[in-house]
């Protein structure tokens, strides 16, 4: 449809680079391995792939802390390699998204060198630094404020050097940059978007994108008396001067006709929401909520109960995300999975050998049919699941991880059960599931790597391997993968029911099913913001095959017996109508 812009009914898979197919034998996912598989990305069924941090770093995490936007972290590839990725897509039609980290740099980053160097460095103001504070009555040295890091403990650093604390929202490795400086916007637009625009990347993933304006700096609430560091999310995202950076990066972006999808963590208010994804605004095309994914975590994400919640707190949250959409002009994403979350089917349904399967096809129907753009993590389309609670805490690899452990450790001394029970909780929600080798072929190493005898980076779940495996799936027509295709071929064909339709949940109380229906909307934005006369339907009414069906209803059984349900009276002559 000519005046809907191509994002709308985009599939993106998102690949995590480090992981997915190493094509050099050394142990380390790369960009070869990834041109490798665009074949297998085409035919499931994708559009555009999104590629995690590519660019050079130390890797304290991950990449999401980069040291150089305009090259590419050695054991990935190089720059050349980039070109060559993005070409290979396009010529197979698909787009190449990139992950736009701006939030904040790598201390080792020339622009931070160069901050730290003095206090009267031409970029002391690029980055964010603050004198002490002092205690009083001990005259003890305090940062700025109280506010608690996303990896744990202060967000400021002291810097020796030029005696001041410079603010680090995620690991002390991590400065903040400066949003407030005209200098540093520019310079962030033009070494980390422009050039890669220019190389012809379609858009971006934009990281941690709520967070360029602080507001004020006071003190957060304290919600942890335990702790000296209390949560700030509600500060530290969402600020004041939002509206202006967004709408001045947006301005870079539409030179190149790129999209954008946000990361937009702490943000409850849909209202608030709407402003960053509402088309007039021209900020954001979309964002990630957290609301699905943040299901049954405690306020500190580790300090949890497996499997505390129950279905109706899922269906509200899809509810809540799939009405962006409805009634205004703003857009949205359905997502399960990404590199920060423990796998979909241990999270949302059962891991258990005698469920995985079904688990993973009732999940892929349930995303499939929702509105918005459509993501799919990297081993999501063929059901992998959370690596086991046998791995000890040497397989956990990531920053956010062994904090956790270590501050468990350090409050309770290392009380053993206390212990046990981190460990359980990572199992269940550790970032480092989605992060272990891409399940290729049931190898050692999962066919990650060309020789069946390499170690990767990570361990590889060789024993998932043997059952759930790219390779098998690809020839079994009953596998999650077959069962992805088949969906997402569904979806494109009924575009104005899957991807533009409205979402009404069905029994909202009901702990066992979840029911919705979707009702066929075209791809035309109302009020005529995107459109080219506002009227709503054109394609999803009167188009062939899209408009044949006004309505869909998605029944999913999340038990792991039989379900007799009663169709319910909202929805009884849709069902006269289907017998
Ligand atoms: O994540 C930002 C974020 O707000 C969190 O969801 C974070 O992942 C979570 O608190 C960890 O438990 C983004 C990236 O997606 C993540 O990988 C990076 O670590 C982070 O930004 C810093 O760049």
């Amino acid at each position: 449809h000519s005046s809907t812009p191509w994002w709308k009914s985009a599939v993106v898979y998102q690949i995590y680079p480090a992981s997915f197919k190493d094509s050099n034998d050394d142990g380390v996912g790369d960009l070869q391995g990834i041109i490798s598989q665009l074949d297998y990305i085409r035919a499931l069924g994708a559009d555009v792939v999104w590629i995690c941090p590519m660019y050079d770093s130390p890797q304290v995490d991950m990449g999401y802390d980069v040291r150089d936007y305009e090259s590419v972290y050695a054991p990935y590839g190089t720059v050349a390699d980039m070109e060559r990725l993005i070409e290979e897509a396009h010529r197979r039609e698909m787009r190449v998204v990139l992950d736009l980290v701006v939030n904040h740099t790598s201390d080792q980053h020339k622009w931070f060198q160069e901050s730290r160097s003095s206090k009267d460095n031409p970029k002391r103001d690029w980055y964010i630094w603050r004198p002490a504070t002092y205690d009083p009555v001990t005259g003890a040295r305090k940062p700025p404020n109280n506010w608690l890091g996303n990896f744990g403990g202060s967000v400021w650093q002291w810097d020796d050097h030029t005696q001041e604390y410079y603010l680090h929202l995620f690991c002390p490795e991590q400065p903040d940059l400066n949003w407030e400086n005209e200098e540093t916007r520019k310079a962030i637009y033009e070494s980390a978007m422009e050039f890669w625009l220019r190389r012809g990347v379609d858009g971006f993933r934009v990281d941690t994108v709520n967070m360029y304006s602080k507001g004020d700096m006071r003190d957060a609430p304290i919600t942890d008396p335990d702790s000296e560091w209390q949560f700030a999310g509600y500060q530290y995202c969402n600020g004041p001067r939002m509206a202006e950076f967004l709408g001045e990066m947006n301005q870079v972006l539409a030179k190149y006709d790129a999209m954008t999808v946000g990361e937009c963590p702490n943000t409850p208010d849909m209202k608030r929401v709407l402003e960053y994804v509402s088309a007039k605004e021209k900020q954001l095309n979309m964002v990630f909520q957290f609301d699905v994914v943040d299901i049954g975590q405690g306020p500190y994400k580790f300090q949890t109960t497996p499997f505390n919640w129950k279905l109706p707190a899922l269906k509200d949250a899809i509810e809540r995300t799939q009405n962006l959409i409805r009634g205004n002009d703003g857009w949205t994403t359905a997502f399960l999975e990404n590199h920060d979350q423990s796998r979909s089917i241990s999270r949302f349904a059962s891991d258990a050998p005698e469920h995985r399967v079904a688990s993973g096809k009732l999940l892929a129907l349930m995303e499939a049919a929702l509105s918005g753009t459509l993501f799919i993590y990297q081993g999501q389309e063929i059901g992998m699941v959370n690596f086991p609670l046998d791995w000890d805490m040497s397989e956990y690899k990531d920053v956010d991880s062994s904090n956790y452990y270590k501050m468990v450790s350090a409050r309770t001394n290392a009380d053993p059960t206390a212990l046990h029970a981190a460990h359980v909780s990572l199992q269940h929600l550790a970032r480092d599931h989605a992060r272990i080798p891409m399940s290729w072929a049931p190898t050692p190493n999962a066919g990650f790597s060309p020789s069946p005898t390499t170690k990767p980076w990570m361990r590889a779940d060789a024993a998932q391997a043997l059952v759930c495996n790219a390779k098998q799936q690809q020839g079994d027509k009953g596998s999650v993968l077959s069962f992805w295709k088949h969906a997402l071929r569904i979806r494109k064909e009924y575009e104005g029911l899957f991807v533009h339709g409205d979402f009404d949940v069905l029994d909202r109380g009901d702990e066992s099913v979840f029911w919705f229906v979707k009702t066929a909307k075209g791809g035309e934005v109302v009020n005529g913001v995107n459109g080219t006369n506002g009227t709503n339907g054109t394609n999803g009414a009167t188009n062939g095959e899209k408009g044949k069906r006004g309505k869909a209803v998605v029944v999913l059984n999340f038990t792991g017996e039989a379900r007799e349900v009663k169709w319910p009276a909202e929805v009884a002559d849709e069902k006269e109508k289907s017998e």
